[in-house]
């Protein structure tokens, strides 16, 4: 493992966001050996942090092996240059954090594409005058240079590969499209997860599985880590009474999420714009749980999902004291762990998704095999044998209404 300093300096005390930060750094795999903080009264332009708190990093870094000292918030090239022209150990600020995350655990070529675009694009405007970023994005395949003409001709490395790589994109972003087609033939509605990183998106998706379809093998991974998921999966939910859906799993967000990287994921999060329902997951055991909201909803609006109809889901209600489950309008308040609770969703986006209506309706024997499939595609409350033939009393979707108008004797008010 990897040792880092990691360092907090801001001009006030954000004990929460650090918590969050600390779980960053190991969600990189590294260990950490101290943390440094400054209340700043002002940022100092060139290092951001003050000179005695340089010196102290210093001091500290003397016979130890640390291989990154991390800030907290985002610094200017200017100031990772100077940084690190003092420490001599490579400097990494929040976005550069997450993007080497992404680029740990990047597995399907698309991810690794998209990260990799990210990176080059973040490295760029660093390559002036600088040598030292090269060196350290490790992977990328470009060797330290040394000198003006090196630094140029890596410029132009960096250029072209980016454009190479913006091409791949465009290549898979064009395959997603043909499958998205062909899903839209299929006309089954699309359920995308979406929200906070770690609220529970994968574990939804995967009890919903499991409840829906008992299989164990299509599931995909939960874990109680920053960023388990960056990939994009899509399952097929059946329900009772023949309706099916598709449900999606996605990246999480996270506040400051880099610039470049949204734009690197637009793609992957295409598929949520496509989405006729949202699930937005929220951790409401987390103090932080309304900001998440807020950051969800940004990040929404940024890849033009905003208006598309959502269920907010409060998860992991088991370490709250909110009565769950609960629901109230489109608020659910669950534990996705508790598979009774799990039950309540699926109701309740199977009533989202295919609104029923009560009737009654009255078939002739002659039209058993209506009834036969009726019994099996609708949900019968009441029947009862008469002379001439059956009368019922059960829910249908729109389809089956419209289909079978004709034996419909009474619609229920709502
Ligand atoms: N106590 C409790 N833990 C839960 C609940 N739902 C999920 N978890 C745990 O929360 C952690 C994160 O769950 P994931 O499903 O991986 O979260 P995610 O939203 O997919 O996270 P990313 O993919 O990292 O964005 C796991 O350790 C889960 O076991 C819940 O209702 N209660
Ligand atoms: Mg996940």
């Amino acid at each position: 493992m990897e040792k880092v300093f990691v360092v907090f300096a801001d001009t006030e005390k954000k004990e929460e966001e650090e918590l969050e930060f600390l779980e960053l750094v190991k969600a990189c795999d590294f260990q950490i050996e101290a943390i440094f903080s400054q209340l700043l009264k002002s940022i100092t332009l060139k290092t951001y942090i003050g000179s005695g708190k340089c010196l102290e990093i210093q001091e500290a870094l003397q016979d130890s092996d640390i291989s990154y000292i991390i800030f907290h918030q985002d610094l200017t090239p200017l100031q990772i240059r100077n940084l690190e022209a003092l420490f001599h150990v490579p400097v990494m600020d929040r976005s550069e954090l997450i993007l080497a995350i992404f680029s740990r655990r990047a597995k399907s070529p698309a991810a690794k594409l998209q990260i990799e675009s990210a990176q080059l694009k973040k490295m760029l405007p660093r390559l002036i005058g600088s040598n030292t970023q090269l060196s350290r994005q490790g992977g990328s395949g470009f060797n330290k240079g040394s000198g003006e003409k090196q630094l140029e001709l890596d410029r132009r490395r960096i250029k072209s590969r980016i454009s190479e790589v913006d091409r791949e994109l465009k290549k898979l972003a064009t395959q997603r499209k043909t499958q998205r087609k062909a899903r839209e033939k299929n006309a089954l509605p699309l359920v995308a997860l979406v929200g906070y990183t770690n609220a529970g998106k994968s574990t939804i998706l995967n009890r919903v599985l499991t409840h829906c379809k008992g299989k164990e093998e299509k599931k995909v991974l939960e874990k109680d880590m920053l960023f388990a998921t960056l990939d994009t999966s899509i399952r097929q939910i059946q329900l009772p009474h023949g309706h099916s859906f598709l449900l999606s799993d996605t990246v999480g967000f996270i506040s400051h999420l880099p610039h470049e990287l949204i734009k690197a994921f637009h793609s992957t999060l295409e598929e949520v714009r496509y989405a006729d329902l949202l699930l937005q997951v929220v951790d409401a055991s987390s103090k932080q749980h309304n900001q998440h909201i807020d950051i969800t909803m940004d990040t929404l609006r940024q890849i033009g999902a905003a208006d598309i109809p959502m269920l907010i889901i409060y998860n992991k209600c088991d370490k709250t004291s909110y009565t769950h489950p609960q629901i109230q309008n489109h608020h659910l308040y669950l534990c996705a762990k508790d598979d009774k609770e799990v039950d309540y969703l699926i109701q309740k986006i199977t009533e989202t998704l295919f609104p029923e209506k009560k009737v009654e309706m009255f078939l002739p024997y002659t039209q058993y095999n209506i009834y036969s499939y009726l019994k099996e595609h609708a949900h019968i409350l009441k029947e009862k044998q008469e002379e001439e033939g059956i009368s019922i009393c059960l829910y249908i979707n729109d389809r089956i209404y419209k289909k079978y108008k004709d034996f419909i004797q009474k619609v229920f008010p709502e």
